[in-house]
C-alpha cells in the first residue's frame, strides 16, 4: 500500500492566531497522536510500531533522549509527539527514484522543509554529479567507491563527519573508528549546537559531562528546577515524571520567558483522571526570567543561601560535603557576599521579593534537582551560567544522595551515547590510546573541527568531503545563505538519510543520498539473522532498541552496514580492522567497545538483561568528582546578561509542538495557540506599540553583530506574553538571522537564544 504525500506547501497567509493553552496533553494529544500516524502509516502499522515503543525487547523512541521507568512499563509507553516521531518514520509515503526524476534541485530548492519531508522515506541510493538537474539512481556498490575515491584523493582533515543523534551506540562507535582510520578528529555532531555548554560546565566542576540524576531520584526529589525547558513539547515523558514528583510532595519551579503549558499543568493521557479530569497541576512558581539573565538569578539565590547560612550557621551549607568534596568555597561565598538588586531585578525582569521566595524554597529542600535544556545552553556566557547552578547544588550537597543533583536533559534520543562512544572533536587521550590498542591504528591527536567549526571550513573551502550520519546540517546551523552557499562548492557530500530534506538540495558538488533504516525497520538481512542496536538514554541509562515493521524498501541498508562499506571502499578490503564481520554481527561490535570504555564490560551479556544496565556515574554513585583535582569546584563568574543594543530586542529561537528540529510534523503549534503557519515572531504588545507596530504587523527582522546584519523577511508580529525585550521566534526560520561568530564561549555553541534585533515594516504591507 502507498500514501500520496500531500501536495500543499506552508501558505504562511493561512497563519491563524489563537489563545495560548495553560494545561499540556489531555484527550487532544492522544487523538493527534494517532491521527498522524493513521494518516501516514495505516492502523495496522501505527499500532504495531506504537505498542511496541520503549517496551522492553521494543523500539527506542526515536524522539527525545528522556529515559523509560525501570519498573512497570505502562502498556502506552510514549507521548503525543513521540508518536508523530513514530508516525513520521513508519510512514508508508516513499520517496523512489521516479520521485527524483521528476523534481529538479532548482524546483526543490522552493520548497519548504516541510514539503520536503512529507514526500516520504527515500528508497533507493541516488546521486547527483557536476552539470546535473536531477539526482538519479546509483548502485551500492558505486556509491561506495564514489566515496572511498573521493576520500582517498584528499588529505585526511579534509574530510568531515557529522552526526545527527539518532544514530545507535554501534553505528556511532563504527563512525568514528572510521573517522580516526582515515587519520582525522573532525567528527561534528549535533550536540556541539545543543548541550555543549553542559558538558563544558560539568567536566571541570564535577568531572563527568552528564547528569547526575536517575529518573527515580526526579520521583523522590522535594524541590525540582524546570529552567530554560519546554518538556510539553519537547520532552513531554518529563511530565509523568514531574506529576509523580507533585504526589510525593514535591515541589517545582519553573525558570523560563515564556509561560509553556507543559510547566503549568499535566493532563496525563495515561489515566483516567488525565483525560477527563483537572490534570495535575506543576510549577508552585514560576518565575518568568527574561532571556539570558538564569546567571543573574542563580548568583542571587547563591547570595541569598549564603545569607541565611551567614544569619543561622550550618542551616544552609552541607559543611561535610563540602569540606570533604569540593574546593574554592571560599572565594565563591566571596563572590557572592554582596549582590546589586537594583541591576540584579533589572537584568531577570524578576522582583526581589520572588527571588527570596524561591530561596526559602531551596533553603527548606534537603534534595534538590535543577534540569535544564537550551534555555540555558545557547547563550554567549551559558558554561559560567550552568557553572552557577553547579555551585548552588554543591552549596546544599545535592549530588549522591537519593531526590538530588544535576539534570541537563538532552535532546536526540542517542546525542548522549554517540559521545559516549567517542563522536567527538575534542576525544581524551585516554579513548585514543585505548582504540589505538584495541584495533592497531593510530588515531590522530590533532583536534578536529566542531559544528560552527565546520562551518567556516565549508566557507573557507577547506572541506572536500562531507559526510552526514543523519541530520540537515544546512539547516541546523547559523548563517543559513552563506552555509547553504558554501556547502555547494564541497567535492562530495555524503547524507545518511531516511527522508528528503533542504541539505539534499545544497548539495556538494557532487553528492549522495544513501538510505537507511530507522529505528522502528526490522534489520535482519545479516547471516545471523536479525540484529540488536543498544542507546543511552538522558540518564546514562543503556539499553536495547530493535524495529519490526517491514521496511518499504529492500535496498535500504542499516547504519552499521553503511559505515562498514564506506570504510572497506576507503581502506581496502585487507584493512587491520575486520569491518566486514562486525557490520555482520552486532555483538562483535559491542565486543570491542566493552574492552574500550569504561563502564561496558560484559556489554552485551549486560545488555540482555531486563532494563539494560546504567552507566558508572561516579557524583551518583560515590560522591567522587574526577576533575584534575580529583575534588569538585566552585567557580566565581562575573555578573552577565544580554544587553542589545538601542532599538534592539533579544530573539530567542525554539520549537514548535508540531517539529522534530529541522522536520515539520505539521503546522500546530497548538499549547502557544499558532498554527497554519510559522514565520511569526511572538512579541510583547507593549514593546511592538513603543517600535511603532501593530498586532499582527507583517515586518522585516534585522539581526545585527559586532557591526555586521543578517536579514529575514516577512515574519507577522504576534502580540504574546514574553518578557518586555525578548522576543520569540522559530527554529530553523529563524537561523537565516544567526551570525555563526555569535558563540557561547568555551562550549562553541551556537548563540541562538542570544540574537539581537530591530524590525522594519515588511515592504508589501506597507505599500497597502
Ligand atoms: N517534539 C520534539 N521533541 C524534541 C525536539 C523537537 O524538535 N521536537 N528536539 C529535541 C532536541 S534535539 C532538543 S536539544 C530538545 C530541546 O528541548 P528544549 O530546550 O525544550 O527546546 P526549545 O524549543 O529550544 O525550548 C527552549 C525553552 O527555553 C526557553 N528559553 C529561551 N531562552 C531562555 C533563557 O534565556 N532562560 C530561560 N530560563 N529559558 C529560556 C524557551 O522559552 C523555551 O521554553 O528537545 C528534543 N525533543
Ligand atoms: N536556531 C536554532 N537552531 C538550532 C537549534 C535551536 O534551538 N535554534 N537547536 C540545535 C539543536 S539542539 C540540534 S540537536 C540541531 C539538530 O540538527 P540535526 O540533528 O542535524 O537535524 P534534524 O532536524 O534532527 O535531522 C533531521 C534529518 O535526519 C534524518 N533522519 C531521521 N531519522 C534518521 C535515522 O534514523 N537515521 C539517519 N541516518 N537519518 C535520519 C532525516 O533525513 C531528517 O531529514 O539543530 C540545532 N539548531
Ligand atoms: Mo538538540
Amino acid at each position: 500500500m502507498t500514501r500520496r504525500a500531500p501536495i500543499k506547501d506552508i501558505n504562511e497567509d493561512n497563519l491563524v492566531v489563537g489563545k495560548p493553552k495553560t494545561h499540556a496533553a489531555g484527550l487532544t494529544a492522544v487523538v493527534v497522536a494517532l491521527d498522524r500516524g493513521i494518516a501516514q502509516a495505516g492502523i495496522s502499522r501505527t499500532a504495531r510500531s506504537l505498542l511496541r515503543l520503549n517496551q522492553r525487547d521494543g523500539t527506542d523512541c526515536p524522539g527525545c533522549a528522556w529515559p523509560e521507568s525501570q519498573g512497570h512499563r505502562k502498556t502506552a509507553e510514549f507521548c503525543e509527539n513521540g508518536a508523530k516521531a513514530v508516525a513520521e518514520e513508519s510512514t508508508l509515503r516513499t520517496v523512489t527514484p521516479e520521485f527524483w526524476a521528476e523534481h529538479s534541485i532548482a524546483e526543490l530548492a522552493t520548497k519548504t522543509e516541510y514539503w520536503l519531508g512529507n514526500q516520504g522515506r527515500i528508497t533507493h541510493p541516488v546521486v547527483i554529479r557536476p552539470g546535473d538537474t536531477h539526482y538519479s539512481q546509483i548502485s551500492w556498490n558505486d556509491a561506495f567507491e564514489l566515496i572511498g575515491e573521493s576520500i582517498r584523493a584528499t588529505t585526511p582533515d579534509r574530510n568531515v563527519f557529522y552526526t545527527s543523534g539518532r544514530t545507535a551506540n554501534e553505528s556511532a562507535f563504527l563512525y568514528q573508528l572510521f573517522a580516526r582510520s582515515i587519520g582525522t578528529n573532525n567528527l561534528p555532531d549535533c550536540s556541539n549546537m545543543c548541550h555543549e555548554s553542559s558538558g563544558s560546565a560539568l567536566n571541570p566542576t564535577i568531572g563527568i559531562g552528564k547528569g547526575t540524576v536517575s529518573l527515580e531520584d526526579i520521583h523522590r526529589a522535594e524541590l525540582i528546577f524546570v529552567v530554560g525547558q519546554n518538556p510539553g513539547t519537547n520532552h513531554p515523558r518529563m511530565l509523568s515524571a514531574l506529576a509523580d514528583c507533585k504526589d510525593n510532595g514535591g515541589k517545582i519551579v519553573a525558570v523560563n520567558p515564556l509561560p509553556e503549558a507543559g510547566l503549568f499543568n499535566f493532563k496525563d493521557p495515561q489515566t483516567p483522571k488525565g483525560l477527563i479530569g483537572n490534570g495535575t497541576n506543576l510549577a508552585d512558581e514560576f518565575l518568568q526570567i527574561k532571556v539570558g539573565a538564569d546567571l543573574a538569578l542563580f548568583q542571587a539565590l547563591g547570595h541569598l543561601l549564603l545569607e541565611e547560612e551567614e544569619r543561622v550557621p550550618g542551616s544552609v551549607i552541607d559543611h561535610e560535603f563540602v569540606n570533604a568534596n569540593t574546593d574554592g568555597i571560599a572565594a565563591y561565598r566571596a563572590a557572592r557576599k554582596n549582590i546589586d538588586w537594583v541591576e540584579t531585578e533589572a537584568a531577570t525582569g524578576l522582583e526581589r521579593a520572588q527571588i527570596e521566595k524561591v530561596a526559602q524554597m531551596m533553603i527548606a529542600s534537603k534534595a534538590t534537582i535543577i534540569c535544564w535544556a537550551l534555555g540555558l545552553t545557547q547563550q554567549p556566557h551559558s558554561v559560567n551560567t550552568l557553572k552557577e547552578i553547579i555551585n548552588l547544588l554543591l552549596l546544599q550537597g545535592n549530588f549522591g544522595k537519593p531526590g538530588a543533583g544535576a539534570c541537563p536533559v538532552r535532546g536526540h534520543s542517542n546525542v548522549q551515547g554517540d559521545r559516549t562512544m567517542g563522536v567527538w572533536e575534542k576525544p581524551k587521550e585516554s579513548f585514543l590510546a585505548s582504540i589505538d590498542a584495541e584495533f592497531g591504528i593510530e588515531s590522530p591527536r590533532k583536534h578536529g573541527l566542531d559544528s560552527v567549526d565546520t562551518v567556516d571550513a565549508f566557507v573557507n573551502n577547506n572541506v572536500d568531503v562531507f559526510v552526514s550520519m543523519g541530520g540537515n546540517f544546512a539547516l541546523a546551523c547559523s548563517d543559513t545563505e552563506l552555509l547553504e552557499g558554501a556547502m555547494q562548492r564541497v567535492g562530495l557530500t555524503v547524507h545518511v538519510s531516511t527522508k528528503p530534506n533542504r541539505s539534499h538540495v545544497m548539495h556538494g558538488r557532487t553528492s549522495l543520498i544513501l538510505p537507511t533504516l530507522g529505528r522502528t525497520d526490522t534489520d535482519d538481512k545479516h547471516p545471523n539473522g536479525r540484529q540488536v542496536l543498544s542507546v543511552e538514554d538522558s540518564m546514562s541509562v543503556v539499553r536495547t532498541t530493535q524495529g519490526r515493521l517491514e521496511p518499504v524498501s529492500e535496498h535500504l541498508l542499516a547504519e552499521p552496514v553503511i559505515v562498514a562499506r564506506m570504510a572497506i571502499a576507503t581502506l581496502g578490503a585487507d584493512h587491520v580492522i575486520d569491518w566486514k564481520s562486525m557490520s555482520e554481527d552486532y555483538d562483535l561490535i559491542r565486543d570491542r567497545i566493552s574492552r574500550v570504555l569504561p563502564g561496558f564490560a560484559d556489554f552485551n551479556a549486560r545488555l540482555k538483561t531486563k532494563n539494560g544496565f546504567v552507566l558508572p556515574n561516579p557524583p551518583r554513585d560515590t560522591r567522587s568528582f574526577a576533575t584534575d583535582i580529583g575534588k569538585a569546584r566552585f567557580t566565581v563568574s562575573p555578573l552577565e546578561y544580554l544587553t542589545p543594543p538601542a532599538g534592539h530586542l533579544i530573539l530567542q529561537t525554539m520549537r514548535s509542538h508540531d517539529q522534530y528540529n529541522t522536520t515539520f510534523y505539521g503546522l500546530d503549534d497548538r499549547y502557544r495557540g499558532i498554527s497554519n503557519g510559522r514565520r511569526v515572531i511572538l512579541i510583547n504588545e507593549e514593546d511592538a506599540i513603543e517600535m511603532g507596530f501593530a498586532d499582527g504587523a507583517m515586518v522585516d527582522v534585522i539581526s545585527t553583530f559586532q557591526g555586521s546584519e543578517r536579514r529575514a523577511d516577512k515574519f507577522r508580529l504576534v502580540a504574546y506574553p514574553t518578557p518586555r525585550g525578548c522576543v520569540a521566534a522559530y527554529f530553523p526560520e529563524a537561523n537565516a538571522l544567526m551570525h555563526r561568530e555569535l558563540v557561547a564561549r568555551e562550549s562553541n555553541t551556537p548563540g541562538y537564544k542570544a540574537m539581537s534585533v530591530r524590525f522594519v515594516p515588511h515592504l508589501e504591507t506597507a505599500s497597502v
